[in-house]
């Protein structure tokens, strides 16, 4: 690599965005769940009953109205209560790159990008699809490059953050000058939708971020002022899921029953009362190492898992109340779509800004993880 490209300035050139089209309202969500719950108790008359869930409950709790699942029927069939995907022969692409590649064509056609310039792909998600081949290099292969590396990397819902700053160091090193980083969350595989704690939190999507050295990108980009990670271990949000399950011994796991502990598990109020101070600092100390402060932050996109999570977090690095414009939301529509929430908002609500504007893109999650990354709008 070149002297020049050492010295090379990361920015966000574009984003991509693959939605589901089915989509499960509350309603919906709740109506299946209650029948489920009724069957459940019919059958186990000496168990814990199951309680019914309630569309004001979730809406109130979380501010979220609605989800995009990439197939409702079995999700929503009482009898079922869990997605249903064809399996798939090696020789067809997986389902998890399927949709990644939906969403890296929609951020390379919004740059006007050719593949051939990008140098590599980082598949940044919270669950894969597979141990190997990794699902980046299969995106790599499907979407025509014939150059350059791929990886996979799971922060939960922090991985789209912790990739961006992968990338931008990649750009700062001179080690590549376009990269995607991508994120296909398919929630729904590993949700336990007979969990009435937890089965309205999430959704279905894909998102793709490019990531470039300044002097190729396109006129409008934001380009990128900081990134910071951080983690500190916790045990209040969980997926066991994992190869050595087997090696347990315990046989089969029982999927009739409401309570599954390899699927999602989490502790969602202490997740909201630990995670909101820790994110709060976070950024503010992020922002002040940067010569900024909440005055100088046109717009928030905050990782999307609960609309008062994010109202707290904004009103203490804003100094304000935060509005819709200071700070969207999509969880209403998505739910909690792990590290593509924050993506998500900044795709659909980015393009109004103007030049010079700053924000900030914001992950946080289980491990728990947290990323920053502030920008300034070029245009
Ligand atoms: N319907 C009706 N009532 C309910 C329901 C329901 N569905 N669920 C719970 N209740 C009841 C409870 O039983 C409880 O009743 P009681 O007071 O009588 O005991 C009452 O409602 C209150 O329960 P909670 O205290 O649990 O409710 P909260 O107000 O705390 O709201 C939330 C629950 C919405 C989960 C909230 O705590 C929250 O959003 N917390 C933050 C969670 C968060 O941000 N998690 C991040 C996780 S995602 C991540 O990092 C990576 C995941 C990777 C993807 C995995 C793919 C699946």
């Amino acid at each position: 690599m070149s002297q020049s490209a050492q010295t090379a300035i990361p920015v966000i050139s574009s984003t991509g965005l693959y939605t589901p089209a089915d989509t499960i309202s509350n309603e919906e969500l709740v109506e299946s769940f209650n029948a489920y719950a009724d069957r459940y108790n019919a059958a186990h008359p000496d168990a814990e009953p199951l309680t019914h869930s309630s569309v004001e409950f979730v809406e109130k709790a979380s501010g979220i109205k609605s989800r995009h699942v990439i197939d409702k029927s079995a999700i929503l069939d009482p009898d079922i209560m869990e997605p249903r995907y064809r399996e798939r022969p090696n020789d067809e692409i997986s389902l998890m790159a399927e949709i990644g590649v939906a969403a890296c064509r929609d951020a390379l056609a919004n740059a006007g990008r050719d593949i051939a310039d990008v140098d590599a792909v980082l598949c940044a998600a919270s669950n894969m699809q597979r141990g190997y081949p990794a699902m980046a290099v299969e995106i790599q292969h499907e979407l025509g490059m014939v150059r350059g590396f791929g990886f996979d990397m799971n922060v939960a819902c922090s991985s789209a953050t912790f990739g961006i700053q992968t990338a931008a160091d990649y750009i700062r090193s001179g080690n590549a000058r376009s990269v995607l980083v991508v994120n296909p969350e398919i929630t729904s595989g590993h949700l336990n939708w007979r969990d009435r704690d937890s089965h309205f939190i999430f959704g279905d999507v894909a998102t793709a971020i490019l990531i470039e050295a300044k002097d190729m990108a396109p006129a409008t980009h934001w380009e990128i002022l900081g990134t910071r990670l951080k983690t500190q271990f916790s045990n209040n949000i969980r997926n066991n899921f994992g190869f050595l399950n087997r090696g347990h011994g315990n046989g089969p796991v029982d999927q009739s029953g409401p309570h599954n502990d390899k699927l999602f598990v989490q502790e969602g109020r202490k997740v909201f009362k630990e995670v909101v101070p820790m994110v709060g600092q976070m950024i503010i100390e992020h922002a002040d190492s940067l010569g900024l402060t909440g005055a100088d932050l046109r717009r928030l996109w905050l990782h999307q898992a609960n609309a008062g999570m994010n109202r707290l977090i904004s009103h203490k690095v804003l100094g304000h109340e935060a509005s819709e414009d200071d700070s969207p939301t999509v969880l209403d529509t998505y739910a909690n779509t792990s590290s593509a929430g924050s993506i998500i908002a900044f795709h659909k609500h980015n393009e109004d800004l103007n030049a010079g504007d700053i924000g900030l893109i914001c992950s946080f999650g289980a491990g728990y993880s947290a990323g920053c990354v502030f920008m300034r709008k070029v245009a």
